[in-house]
């Protein structure tokens, strides 16, 4: 009885350890999810239906093979009244039918995969009227160009709804992926080259992605986000963006400006001051922006200090290499950074 009991509560306990391993894996799912299976432009709408044909084609064989499986074991199990079993070798129509088979389904799935590839590879026919943004990848954050707009930004891309885009991609250093699950397929980012991505968004939203290419040590760290608005937001953005960074007027933020311009000038960029250094983000409107350090921080005052006393920390090997800073000198930075709105 007591050994029963003890088996028993194994079972339980296995069960019970399996559920807590799914409710963990589930928790990784967040409120904003990184899935290629929510599209949200037409891009990612054609890869979703290309993968549910081939989902369906694999269901399909999955039923198939296991259904014949399980009728063999059952059918066919060995019973105390039987004989051995008839012996015969080899089934001609069988043979030609499994090979057959397989290989129509292959051609069934080939075909399509080769299409998408190849369409969406080409530039569409209305590429000349995309929203163009150039892409560079910078170990570990993205610099986003739009050219035509004037515009210079960081991690966050604006983008206007149902509109072609057009992204040129190339890297400042290494090769990066530019991967944003819910608007496209991944793309390779290279030094000296340039690779395209195009897409129409078609639901506003906010869409967060990732560097999908080992890069160095903070790879896992190499966030984006794409912020899809409609065309009147979109086009408040842009104006705003165009503006540059109004000086500020408390004292704080002041002294947060004159330490900036001695410490932090000589990698940034802030459009109307002295600051022109391109080696990190722009920040002529770093507080428009909902994260900081390429999504790895949501953009608070508390996270801005929290950065700026420590960002090896934060984001261990990253190029922002500066003297400790004393807690005055970041509050002030702070309140500067919160003007560059
Ligand atoms: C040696 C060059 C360098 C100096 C000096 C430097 N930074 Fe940076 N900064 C960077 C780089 C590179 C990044 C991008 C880090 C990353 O995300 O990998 C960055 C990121 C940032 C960010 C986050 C921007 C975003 O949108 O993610 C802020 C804010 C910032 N720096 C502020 C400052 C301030 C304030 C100073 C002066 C105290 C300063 N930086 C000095 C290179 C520098
Ligand atoms: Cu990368």
């Amino acid at each position: 009885m007591a050994r029963i009991d003890q088996r028993a509560l194994k079972r339980v306990g296995l069960g019970g350890a399996l559920l807590v391993v799914l409710a963990l894996t589930l928790t990784g799912c967040g409120p904003e999810p990184q899935s290629a299976m929510l599209p949200a432009s037409d891009f990612a709408q054609a890869l979703q239906d290309l993968f549910s044909n081939i989902f369906w084609w694999a269901v399909g064989v999955f039923v198939v093979v296991e259904g014949a499986l399980i009728y063999a074991l059952v059918k066919f199990r060995d019973r105390p009244e039987n004989e051995e079993a008839a012996q015969f070798h080899g089934h001609t129509l069988l043979e030609i039918a499994w090979t057959l088979a397989p290989a129509l389904i292959l051609v069934a799935i080939f075909i399509p995969t080769a299409q998408l590839i190849f369409q969406v590879d080409q530039p569409p026919e209305n590429a000349d009227e995309a929203v163009q943004v150039q892409v560079v990848g910078n170990q570990w954050w993205w610099r986003f160009n739009y050219p035509e707009l004037g515009i210079t930004t960081a991690n966050e891309m604006h983008l206007p709804v149902d509109r072609q885009v057009e992204l040129e991609l190339t890297s400042n250093d290494v090769i990066h992926s530019y991967w944003v699950p819910r608007l496209g397929g991944k793309r390779d980012v290279f030094p000296g080259r340039n690779t395209y991505l195009w897409f129409t968004p078609d639901s506003t939203g906010t869409y967060v992605g990732a560097c999908a290419e080992y890069c160095g040590t903070s790879h896992a760290l190499m966030k984006t986000r794409v912020v899809v608005q409609d065309s009147a937001d979109f086009q408040q953005w842009v104006e705003r963006q165009k503006q540059p960074a109004e000086a500020p007027t408390d004292s704080l933020a002041q002294a947060g400006r004159d330490v900036f311009m001695r410490v932090c000038i000589a990698c940034h960029t802030v459009e109307g001051t002295p600051a022109q250094s391109e080696i990190g983000p722009a920040l002529t409107h770093v507080d428009s922006r909902q994260t900081i350090a390429a999504g790895i921080l949501e953009n608070t005052p508390e996270n801005m200090a929290r950065w700026l006393r420590n960002p090896q920390q934060v984001k261990p090997g990253n190029k922002m290499q500066i003297p400790q800073l004393s807690e005055d000198q970041i509050e002030a930075l702070v309140a500067y950074m919160e003007t560059l709105d």
